[in-house]
């Protein structure tokens, strides 16, 4: 067999929501390819990113890495909750390895009867994962305890011990997908897991999400961190228009769909100060992303059953009836 040889297969990123997955992501790829907020249940599909990364007899590898939602406890009446949860398992049963990754200084916070809310939430959704991945009788999966900037060095040593003696993981890797601590230890093991293939993206693609589809979550991102409350899971977004303009200028047309009629003020904001702010913030991200000027328009328009409609879910790749 050939030394130079390549690698390529995928990693499932999974985990409670909020635990830094799309971050990860991003990290491993060296761009931004998935979108991040401090709100949970940001990421609502499958993403796919992109990182080549070498072995350690310097192999190329390609490894696709699947950003997935935050595994958690759907109610009956929550169809999008519920099809998040499906599509994070369904990358898991495709992929080569599945890291999981785990809010180290909430799980911390937990094991020192100190938590927030949030840690209690995220503390059930990492054991139903770590359930899923024995159940599922995952052979490669790798324990990510992620934010370690965080967190005292020693202090992590209490949360491996809690995952220890389950018989799940196969490697534990202590990384911050913020300032890459200890993350290019985990890209050499990562390589490791993938099978000899030959490339299965062109070398310099970074990311598998049609445009449409990117340019509606950089405005989700921002409709995320500009709006409260329910008001981020009330709403969608959808690419409307693309079109190329002679000076090369693009125009981006999206709708912005929201669950109420009350809530459609709310988006738009005093004087349509929200709105403008949203788009101004997308803008900018666009540009940077295309590498030219964008003209974005957003509309807000009231659906009271988007959730509900099959329509919305094509796009993304969600599946409808589960
Ligand atoms: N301090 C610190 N914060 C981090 C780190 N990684 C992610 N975060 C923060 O954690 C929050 C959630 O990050 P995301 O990457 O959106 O988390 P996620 O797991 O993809 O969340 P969902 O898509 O909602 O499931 C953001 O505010 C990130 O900036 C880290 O290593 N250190
Ligand atoms: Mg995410």
């Amino acid at each position: 067999m050939s030394a130079h040889q390549t690698r390529a297969g995928f990693a499932a990123i999974i985990g409670a929501p909020n635990a830094g997955k799309s971050t990860l992501v991003n990290a491993l790829v060296g761009e931004k390819v998935s979108i991040v907020t401090h709100k949970v249940q940001t990421t609502r599909f499958q993403v796919r990113g992109i990182a080549m990364l070498r072995d350690k007899d310097e192999a190329e590898t390609q490894v696709v890495l699947v950003d997935t939602p935050g595994i958690f406890k759907a109610s009956e009446d929550d169809r999008l909750g519920r099809s998040m949860v499906h599509a994070a398992w369904s990358g898991v049963t495709d992929s080569d390895v599945s890291l999981h990754v785990v809010d180290a200084p909430g799980y911390l916070r937990v094991l020192n009867g100190e938590p927030t809310a949030q840690d209690k939430r995220a503390f059930k959704d990492t054991e139903r994962v770590t359930a899923g991945l024995k159940k599922r009788e995952e052979k490669n999966a790798f324990l990510v305890l992620n934010k370690i900037d965080e967190i005292a060095h020693d202090r992590l040593l209490e949360v491996i011990a809690s995952f220890t003696d389950r018989e799940i993981y196969r490697e534990v890797f202590m990384v911050s997908a913020l300032n890459l601590d200890g993350v290019a230890a985990m890209k050499i093991a990562m390589a490791e897991a993938m099978p000899k293939s030959p490339f299965l993206f062109p070398p310099d693609q970074a990311a598998d999400i049609p445009s449409r589809l990117m340019a509606a979550e950089i405005t989700r991102e921002k409709l995320f961190l500009r709006l409260h409350d329910e008001l981020p899971y009330a709403s969608t977004v959808e690419t409307e228009k693309w079109t190329r303009q002679k000076n090369g200028d693009v125009r981006i047309d999206q709708i912005i769909y929201v669950k109420r009629e009350s809530q459609k003020p709310i988006v738009l904001g005093k004087g349509g100060r929200t709105i403008r702010d949203i788009g101004a913030a997308a803008r900018q991200d666009m540009q940077e992303w295309l590498g030219c000027k964008v003209h974005l328009f957003l509309f807000v328009k009231v659906r009271e059953g988007w959730v509900d409609d099959r329509a919305r879910y094509a796009d993304s790749g969600l599946e409808f009836d589960v």
